[in-house]
């Protein structure tokens, strides 16, 4: 066999033997590329005597035309095959049940609802949100909100102490999210809307207590906020919360150091049918919250003048409205992150609370 013939069946054999596109491509450039072995034979057809290119030089040309067409035939063979494959592959068996995107699956947690919930209904009053420190000074928990040292009331509070830094000041989590009451009164002049949602700690954790619970506190400042007006915002802040045309409210004398005089605010409802409690309606009372006028020690931690402003606040714990309003029976399922719990009594994302399309509808 000449060593064209040779050369012809090794490189056919070697395009028969490519298994993929990039397999071929090899082949091509180790045939018919640059420095390929079809192309170095045709390099030699210029030292060639005219004779010789005749015979030779056209046998050179059969083998290149030859290879360049095998190989190309291949290529196309192995394009076909292989987008034959990808559509195998890649085929949607719609029959198959529809798998909910991320946005779909996902659940608020009845806390961030209530949040929610709470701040559409005062955002509609006016109100806007303030924030502050989880960890917080002995003086903002307590001192500032009229807990004067030594006093019984700082004990009520079973309040987690940090270490003492360097210079032995003792932080606390914050027992309530009053601080920032305060913090607020000192930073912006009256007159002040604000609702205050956020996190608060206790040493206490049973069916009904977990050492980190929620709050949302409420605070208003002018020079004739009064108790009246105090009534008539929690009124307002019931009904809609509660989702019902009128409630009836009691507001029983109470002690707060931070507010005088101080209330417990019970709302009538009716507990006769099992765990569902209704609203609005019944002989039973249930206690929701407390309120007062805030303390003139207070306004004057704030840096105003007791004489000009007055102002009113009030607090609500937000675990055990959630549990009541979307009847929930143990509250630590709440911080337990168990995705079957959330799946089962959480939000969907997309249906925000607001006035106009209800809160929790
Ligand atoms: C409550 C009950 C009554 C309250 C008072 C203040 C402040 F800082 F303005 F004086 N903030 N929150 C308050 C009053 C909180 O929670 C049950």
């Amino acid at each position: 066999m000449s060593d064209l013939d040779q050369l012809k069946q090794t490189l056919l054999d070697e395009i028969a033997g490519a298994s993929d596109e990039a397999a071929i491509e090899a082949v091509r450039v180790a045939a018919l590329g640059k420095k390929g072995s079809v192309s170095e034979l045709l390099k030699t057809l210029g030292a060639m005597s005219a004779e010789e290119r005749q015979t030779r030089g056209a046998a050179i040309n059969a083998l290149k035309t030859l290879v360049t067409e095998a190989i190309a035939e291949r290529k196309a063979a192995l394009r076909e095959a292989a987008i034959a494959a990808r559509l195998a592959a890649e085929t949607v068996d719609v029959s198959l049940p529809v798998r909910a995107s991320p946005a779909e699956r996902g659940r608020i947690h009845p806390i961030s609802q209530i949040v929610d919930e709470i701040t559409a209904i005062f955002a509609d009053m006016g109100f806007s949100i303030a924030e502050g420190p989880d960890i917080e000074t002995d003086y903002y928990n307590f001192t500032a909100l009229n807990f004067p040292e030594g006093h019984p009331a700082r004990e009520m509070h079973d309040t987690f102490f940090l270490p003492p830094d360097e210079a032995g000041e003792r932080k606390v989590l914050r027992t309530h999210t009053s601080p920032v009451q305060v913090r607020t009164m000192e930073a912006q002049k009256p007159p002040i809307r604000i609702i205050i949602p956020g996190k608060t700690y206790r040493q206490d954790s049973d069916a009904t207590h977990s050492p980190m619970f929620h709050q949302v506190e409420g605070l208003v400042v002018d020079t004739r906020a009064n108790v009246a007006n105090m009534r008539w915002v929690l009124e307002e802040f019931c009904k809609a919360f509660f989702e019902v045309e009128s409630v009836t409210m009691r507001f029983r004398p109470s002690f707060f150091p931070f507010t005088e005089p101080s209330f417990e605010v019970d709302i009538q409802c009716d507990r006769s049918s099992g765990p569902i409690v209704r609203f609005g309606e019944g002989t039973d009372w249930m206690e929701i919250l407390g309120c007062g006028m805030v303390h003139p020690n207070v306004l004057r931690a704030g840096g105003l003048d007791p004489d000009v402003y007055q102002g009113f606040a009030w607090g609500m714990g937000l675990d055990r409205i959630a549990m009541l309003k979307y009847g929930m029976p143990d509250l630590r399922d709440f911080f337990n992150a168990d995705v079957r719990w959330l799946s089962h009594y959480g939000f969907r994302p997309l249906d925000m609370p607001t006035l106009f399309g209800g809160l929790s509808a």
